[in-house]
């Protein structure tokens, strides 16, 4: 009888820092809800990383965004049924591997990292995992012989690094690894902060018009939105449009399914009012009925657990078969 054929694995995951945002909504997350039948996927809540965010030195309030952010996949269609949901702490071959890929990953790769160079500049007491984040990323990555990584612009360099991560193991080692690819959306793979433009929305900027949480109020997303920096003039045309009125386009044409064209050709000859009030509802019929079922989630913290360890131990099982390999290639261990 023949097999079917191994459905390409997919693993992302986000920190459970902050809270989550459309940008992190759209960038990652739509991504991961669109491939949860055509592949075989594998979504984590990277509670290790978030340990390298100061303000998460905090160990109530981080177990408690843990859990919040498992919740909150769930609530934005990440289906337990369809997806492997767990937290990496819960895994303990993500820490080991980590060690060992620490071993192989030359300083000069870290050194690079714009991440890591733009968060160390913006701290002053930088703990040694922010600069080894990415090589935690990778040992995320590798462990599940991990083929696509959906995820937003702004890690496209760390999966990149991850994938070269993998080859110079491979070369010392021999074959050990899968060479993992990023996945971004062509349309809203860096969603900009309504308050700065030009600058990527963020869950660790301040201010209370940069972003718009999943689990905002209505009122609250109705004032980001009718915020949001624009300009004087009343150029709805894409390419000519600036900053401000491109990203709430590209938030509408995302969350709605409308083209950019459609949208633009609307609004011309009108105020960025009409495109802000309009997009209001947009957002809010995106995000009402995450809010719903993430009350429906929290309300069930015994049915929240039951997916987290159902999940962790399916991650488990692969990941350890990828760590033994990759030990038993490096000489680690007896045999
Ligand atoms: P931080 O500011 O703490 O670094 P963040 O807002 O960048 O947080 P992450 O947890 O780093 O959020 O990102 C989770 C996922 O969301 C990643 O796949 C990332 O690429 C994606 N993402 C983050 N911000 C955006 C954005 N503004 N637009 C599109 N995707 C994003
Ligand atoms: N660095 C990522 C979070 C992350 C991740 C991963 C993403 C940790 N491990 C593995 C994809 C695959 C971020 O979004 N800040």
């Amino acid at each position: 009888m023949s097999q079917a054929p191994r459905k390409s694995r997919v693993f992302s995951g986000v920190q459970p820092s902050g809270s989550l945002h459309i940008g992190n909504y759209v960038g990652a997350l739509t991504q991961w809800r669109d491939i949860l039948d055509s592949h075989d996927c594998i979504f984590c809540v990277v509670d290790l990383h978030a340990l390298t965010v100061p303000e998460n030195v905090d160990p109530k309030a981080l177990r408690a965004k843990s859990r919040e952010l498992a919740a909150l996949y769930m609530a934005c269609g990440i289906d337990p049924e369809r997806a492997t949901i767990f937290l990496q702490s819960e895994v303990t071959a993500h820490a080991e591997l980590a060690w060992v890929l620490t071993c192989t990953t030359p300083l000069s790769w870290l050194h690079k990292m714009t991440q890591f160079k733009s968060k160390a500049a913006a701290n002053e007491a930088v703990g040694s995992g922010l600069l080894c984040y990415p090589v935690l990323q990778a040992a995320d990555i590798l462990l599940y012989d991990t083929d696509v990584v959906p995820v937003g612009d702004d890690q496209v360099q760390h999966i990149e690094l991850a994938r070269n991560i993998a080859s110079r193991f491979n070369h010392l080692f021999g074959e050990t690894f899968v060479l993992p690819k990023h996945k971004v959306r062509q349309a809203g793979a860096r969603i900009m902060g309504l308050d700065e433009p030009t600058a990527k929305m963020s869950k660790s900027a301040s201010g209370t018009g940069h972003a718009i949480y999943l689990l905002d109020s209505p009122k609250r997303v109705k004032k980001a939105i009718m915020r949001a920096k624009t300009d004087l003039g009343c150029e709805f045309r894409f390419d000519e449009a600036s900053p401000g009125v491109r990203n709430l386009i590209t938030i509408y044409e995302v969350l709605s399914g409308e083209s950019r064209e459609v949208i633009s050709e609307r609004y011309e000859g009108r105020g960025y009012g009409y495109l802000k009030k309009d997009l209001v509802d947009v957002v809010e019929a995106s995000l009402a009925p995450i809010r719903a079922a993430y009350a429906g989630y929290t309300d069930d913290p015994a049915e929240l657990d039951r997916v987290l360890d159902a999940g962790a131990d399916r991650a488990r099982g692969v990941a350890q078969s990828v760590l033994s390999r990759a030990m038993r290639n490096a000489g680690l261990g007896r045999r």
